[in-house]
Order: C-alpha cells, then sequence, then structure tokens
C-alpha cells in the first residue's frame, strides 16, 4: 500500500552534497542544509594556504543553519555584512572556519567546529560577534581579529565548551571587548591575548 512506501521512503537521510563553487546565500535568505554535510573540490586543500575558497557567502542579513562542512574546509563561511549561523558544524575547518569580511552583526548559535589548525573565527572588519553554545575542539585561536588591525569589535561569548587550544580570543587591537559567561575549557594554553586585560570582563 502507498503508506509502506511512504515509511520506506520516510524523511530523507543525510546526505553528502558534492560542490565545486562557492555556495551564495544573498541578502535575507535562509539556507538550510536539512543535516547534510557539503563536500568542496577544486576549492582548496583546507591546508593553512591562504587564497582558498569560501565554502559559503553569506550576503547581508543571511541565515545558514542544519549544515555540515566536510572535509576540505577549504576557507569555510565568509559574511558580508550582518549573519545568523545555527547548528552549523565544522567537521575538519580548513584555513579558517569564519570570516567577517565587512562590517556587521554576527550571531552564532550551537555551531561546532573542530580541527582548526590555526584560526575557527576570523575578524576582519568592524562589528559584534556573538558565539551563544560554541563547542570548538582543537584549535589555535577561536577568535582571531586581523593582524594589527585596530578594528572595534564586541565578542561575546555565551555558553560554550573549548578544549584543546592555544586562545579563544586573540587580538592587537584596543578597541575590541570581550565579554563572557558560562564557558567550560581545557586544555586551553590562555584564554585571553589581548593588549590589556581590562578589555576582558565576564556579564
Ligand atoms: C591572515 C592574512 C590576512 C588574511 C587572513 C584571513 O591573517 O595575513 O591577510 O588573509 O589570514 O582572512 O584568512
Ligand atoms: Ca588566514
Ligand atoms: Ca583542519
Ligand atoms: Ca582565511
Amino acid at each position: 500500500p502507498a503508506a509502506a512506501s511512504l515509511a520506506i521512503d520516510g524523511p530523507s537521510a543525510a546526505a553528502n552534497i558534492p560542490i565545486t563553487s562557492t555556495i551564495v546565500v544573498p541578502a535575507g535568505q535562509v539556507y538550510d542544509g536539512g543535516g547534510n554535510t557539503i563536500i568542496a573540490s577544486g576549492m582548496g586543500d583546507g591546508s593553512q594556504d591562504e587564497g582558498q575558497k569560501p565554502i559559503f557567502r553569506l550576503e547581508n542579513g543571511a541565515t545558514l543553519r542544519n549544515v555540515k562542512i566536510g572535509a576540505p574546509g577549504c576557507d569555510g563561511v565568509h559574511t558580508y555584512g550582518n549573519a545568523t549561523l545555527e547548528n552549523v558544524q565544522w567537521l575538519d575547518v580548513g584555513e579558517d572556519a569564519l570570516t567577517m569580511k565587512a562590517q556587521g552583526n554576527v550571531t552564532l548559535t550551537n555551531c561546532v567546529a573542530k580541527l582548526a589548525y590555526d584560526k575557527v573565527v576570523q575578524v576582519n572588519a568592524n562589528g559584534n560577534l556573538t558565539l551563544n553554545n560554541f563547542q570548538v575542539d582543537n584549535f589555535g585561536k577561536v577568535v582571531r581579529t586581523n593582524g594589527s588591525s585596530q578594528s572595534t569589535n564586541v565578542i561575546t561569548i555565551n555558553g560554550g565548551t573549548f578544549r584543546n587550544g592555544t586562545n579563544i580570543v586573540r587580538t592587537e587591537s584596543v578597541n575590541v571587548r570581550v565579554r563572557y559567561r558560562n564557558i567550560s575549557t581545557s586544555n586551553v594554553s590562555k584564554l585571553w591575548q589581548v593588549p590589556n586585560a581590562s578589555q576582558v570582563s565576564t556579564y
């Protein structure tokens, strides 16, 4: 009967989705990956080489949710303005996982990042970065502002687990504020690498 075949087909199982070019999420739109895993080819090898392509490009106001980024992680996710990420899992971070490429407010909620050789979130623009319940294992820096740039950022870390890394935040900018609460850490060498300890507070 029809019901049996519906039951067999059921809700679709998670799948691997091969891509050969960046997935662009237009301004204000939502990309829901349905739990599928993106596998890139020809876009970079996931090493520390700069210039790899992003897996996703989020235009201003875009949302990315329920997706896994498999190896090679290439240059991860690029944001151009405000962005919302929910249940995004980087299974093997490439050169980095997410880059703020233009000014905006970027929020990650219930995301996971693993196996980052160095940086997870690269901040190359002004704006606020909020990490709600971010689970990160194996990293150099969870958040790194760009070189000696004096960007203005409020970095809020609300919950989360950070294991096996060097810094949760590293910045050279005196214009960065870090606020955090309810975090769990293990084997992290120095949580906050900032110009002045007064830039970091709980809230
Ligand atoms: C390095 C590099 C920057 C930028 C950054 C990134 O810090 O020096 O120019 O490319 O990586 O965005 O990955
Ligand atoms: Ca880099
Ligand atoms: Ca990696
Ligand atoms: Ca990068």
